[in-house]
């Protein structure tokens, strides 16, 4: 068993507090510039939607030396909510942050647990309510995002978190690593008796994790509608390598845990979703396609062998007649794509080097990322998400390869 996230410290202030029955957790590493909104915010939503529950807003800082945690204490509390900022121990990461909040959700005998990201610019008192209203009413165990985003905010999201987990759990989960959720008692313990805390879990893993475990144990997910999810984004080009290879390893590597849960799965249906979208507008993210092509093509002179070793030899053929293309009107068909995932889903089961697997993939998810942008470049939203709509409909009718494959390797 791994061992605690919460310091000694930490479990002895929170030791002093009793009755707390609604947490709200940040977790955060150098968000000294965004943290006092959402740590204000996330107070006024527990006293204005939970005022006859003690609320409690818990900071688990990653060691930030911006000031992130003079940043926490400085924000204003409405009466009857407190904030406390604290350090965790343990690997660095996002996973082990939100470990020690579910620790210390346990701890305190929380009903709920709501867990917001630190670099959100559009958070509301309402997310608070909607996040941990149904869990609170007995409707719901989880509860995972719903938001207006940008069509390239999110691209690990779009075209492998949702479209795979869609497929094999059965749910179609359109935020299945959103980062802003809301968790009930008896799912936080089932969390916290994995033994995942020394994995990729640790980091960027934890909300594919989150969801998948909650989908795979039985447990009564909803969907909470937010609206625009404002925060810090990323160009995948730029930065999104790590974060690919913690959130598909940790989504192949659940894969093999619950194989009888999803091979028993056929099609998929929307969970109950809550409210009505709030306003607001997500902010355009912008993208560098021509790096993204790039990244593709280095891939395929790098990592061509182990392409060809892993994919079917009509898909390793049709993927490398891809890099022929120019940036511009680079495509890469969403049948293509969904080959690509479950030959390299079928292989991670049995690879000895995961990690060199999933450094092989991620030029194609670059490459895939690039077609998609010019597929949609014209479209709006609700085009977009039809689009969307589509390649998880792809990656439902071909899972019997996925099946096959899964068993003949
Ligand atoms: N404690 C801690 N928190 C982290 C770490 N990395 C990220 N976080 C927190 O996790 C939350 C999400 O991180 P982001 O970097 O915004 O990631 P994201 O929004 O999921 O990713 P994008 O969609 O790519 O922007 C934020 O609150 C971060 O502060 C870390 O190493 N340690
Ligand atoms: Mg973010």
């Amino acid at each position: 068993m791994s061992e605690s996230a919460l310091r000694a410290e930490t479990r002895a202030e929170l030791e002093q507090l009793s009755g707390v029955e609604l947490l709200v957790g940040i977790p955060s590493y150098r968000n000294a510039a965004t943290i006092t909104h959402v740590v204000e915010t996330a107070a006024a939503g527990l006293a204005r939607y939970f005022p006859d529950q003690l609320g409690l807003v818990l900071n688990s800082d990653g060691g930030s030396d911006d000031g992130t945690p003079e940043a926490v204490r400085a924000a204003r509390l409405p009466a009857g909510v407190r904030a406390l900022s604290a350090p965790y121990q343990g690997p660095s990461g996002k996973g082990t942050a939100v470990h020690a909040l579910f620790e210390a959700a346990r701890l305190l005998g929380a009903r709920a647990c709501v867990v917001l990201d630190a670099d959100l610019r559009s958070v509301t008192p309402e997310w608070v309510a909607r996040l941990a209203g149904p869990i609170v009413a007995g409707e719901a165990d989880y509860v995972a995002p719903l938001y207006t985003r940008h069509k390239y905010d999110g691209t690990i999201t779009n075209n492998l978190a949702y479209p795979l987990t869609r497929a094999l759990y059965g749910v179609r989960v359109r935020q299945p690593i959103g980062g802003d959720f809301g968790v009930g008692a008896p799912v936080l313990a089932t969390y916290l008796a994995q033994d995942v805390w020394h994995t990729d879990v640790a980091r960027f893993g934890i909300d594919i994790f989150m969801t998948t475990t909650a989908l795979a144990e039985g447990y009564r997910l909803h969907q909470a509608a937010l609206g625009a999810k404002v925060h810090d984004p990323k160009d995948p080009a730029a930065s999104l390598g790590p974060m690919f290879r913690q959130v598909v390893g940790t989504l192949f590597a659940l894969m093999a845990r619950y194989a009888r849960r999803w091979q028993a799965v056929q099609g998929s249906a929307a969970p109950p979703t809550h409210g009505t979208p709030l306003p607001g507008e997500a902010e355009p993210v912008a993208v560098d396609h021509e790096a993204l092509v790039h990244r593709f093509r280095d891939g395929l002179a790098t990592q061509g062998a182990r392409w060809e070793q892993v994919l079917a030899p009509e898909t390793f053929a049709g993927v490398a007649a891809l890099a022929a293309q120019s940036a511009d009107a680079f495509r890469f068909p969403a049948e293509l794509w969904v080959r690509v995932v479950y030959d390299f889903a079928a292989a991670y089961r049995h690879a000895g080097d995961s990690s060199a697997l999933l450094d092989a993939l991620t030029p194609l998810y670059f490459g895939r990322t690039a077609g998609l942008v010019n597929d949609t470049a014209t479209m709006d939203v609700a085009a977009f998400e039809a689009y969307l709509d589509q390649q998880a409909l792809a990656f439902e009718r071909d899972k019997p390869y996925l099946l096959a494959r899964w068993s003949d390797r």
